[in-house]
C-alpha cells in the first residue's frame, strides 16, 4: 500500500522530514544521544566521517571506526522526540521512498542509547554505568500504538497496585531491552537496571523548585517498588520509548546511562564530562569488537 505524502513527509532533496537524512546516510549501527553537542563527542573517535547533517535537535554524523560504519544521532529530550527519531530511522531503512511502500525484506537496526540519568536507589554510585534491562514508561507514547503484546503486564499491574497509580494519568507500561545486544555490550563495568522514563525533568521526576507536585511521595514509591528481584534503579526521559518502538519495529535496542545524580543521597557528579566520555569510549570499543 502506498504511503501518502502527508504521512511519510520528504524534503525537497528526498530526505526524511525531521532527521533530514537520505537512506544512504545511515548505518545499521546507530548510537543515540540526547544532547546535539554530544554527537561530535562520539564522532571525534571515528577514523573517518563521511557525513554531518542536522535539523532542529536532530544532528547526525556517520563515519567508520576500525572498519565499522556507525551513525550517531541526537534525539533531543523526551519520548515525544523518540517517536519521531525511531519512526524516521525505521522509514529510512524499511520504506522505499520512491514507491512509498514498505520493503519486502526488512532491516533490523542496532540502536544504542548513550544517556545520562539520576539513580533513585542509594547504593548506585555516581559516575557508574547502567544498562536498562527493563524500562517502565510513565509517559503515554506506547499506548498510541498496538503494543499490548510487548508489554510486561504482570509487572505493570504490580506497579500500579504498589504506587496506587494516579487515575488521571496513563497506565505505566513496562518494556525490555534486546537481550542479544545487551550481552554484547555488557561487562563488569556495567550494572543492569530497571529504568523509569517520565515526561519531564522537574515535577514528573519529583523535583520541586517553586511548584508543589501532585504526589510528593512519587520517587519514594518508585524506589520501594519490588517485583521479584527487580527494583526501579533510575529516572530519565527516553528509554521506554526507544525500547517500545524498537521492539514493535523489529530493531534491537539497549540504553546505557551514565549515572550523574543520585536523587536519594542528593549527590551530583563532580566530573560529568569525564564520565560521559568514558561511557562513549566504552560503547565504541564494545560496538567495534562485538558487532
Ligand atoms: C535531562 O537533562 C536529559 O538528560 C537525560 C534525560 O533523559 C533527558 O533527556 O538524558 P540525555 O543526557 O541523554 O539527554
Amino acid at each position: 500500500m502506498k504511503i501518502g505524502s502527508s504521512e511519510l513527509i520528504l524534503n525537497a532533496d528526498h530526505s526524511i522530514y525531521h532527521l533530514n537524512l537520505l537512506p544512504e546516510d545511515l548505518s545499521d549501527t546507530i548510537i543515540t544521544v540526547g544532547d546535539p553537542d554530544r554527537v561530535s563527542l562520539v564522532s571525534q573517535y571515528f577514523d573517518t566521517i563521511e557525513l554531518k547533517k542536522g535539523k532542529r535537535e536532530f544532528h547526525t554524523h556517520t563515519g567508520t571506526l576500525k572498519g565499522k560504519r556507525i551513525s550517531v544521532i541526537s534525539t533531543g529530550i523526551g519520548t515525544d522526540n523518540i517517536d519521531i527519531v525511531l519512526n524516521e530511522l525505521d522509514a529510512l531503512v524499511n520504506i522505499d521512498f520512491k514507491s512509498r511502500t514498505v520493503k519486502k525484506n526488512l532491516t533490523s537496526l542496532n540502536i544504542v542509547r548513550i544517556g545520562t540519568s539520576g539513580a533513585i536507589q542509594p547504593h548506585i554510585p555516581i559516575d557508574s554505568f547502567l544498562l536498562s534491562e527493563l524500562s517502565i514508561g510513565l509517559d503515554s507514547l506506547l499506548h498510541f500504538y498496538d503494543s499490548s503484546s510487548i508489554q510486561h503486564h504482570e509487572i505493570q499491574q504490580a506497579f500500579i497496585q504498589h504506587t496506587n497509580w494516579f487515575k488521571d494519568k496513563s497506565t505505566p507500561y513496562v518494556v525490555s531491552c534486546d537481550e542479544d545486544l545487551a550481552k554484547i555490550m555488557t561487562s563488569d563495568k556495567i550494572r543492569f537496571g530497571f529504568t523509569a522514563t517520565n515526561v519531564g525533568f522537574y515535577g514528573p521526576q519529583g523535583r520541586t523548585l517553586r511548584l508543589k507536585t501532585q504526589d510528593d511521595k512519587l520517587n519514594s514509591k518508585l524506589a520501594s517498588f519490588k517485583f521479584k528481584d527487580k527494583q526501579i534503579s533510575n529516572l530519565e526521559m527516553e528509554t521506554s520509548g526507544i525500547y517500545g518502538l524498537s521492539k514493535l519495529l523489529g530493531h534491537r535496542a539497549i540504553s546505557l546511562n551514565c549515572i550523574l545524580a543520585n536523587r536519594s543521597t542528593g549527590e551530583f557528579s563532580a566530573k560529568p564530562e569525564e564520565s560521559i566520555h568514558e561511557l562513549i569510549t566504552y560503547t565504541l570499543d564494545k560496538l567495534t569488537k562485538g558487532l
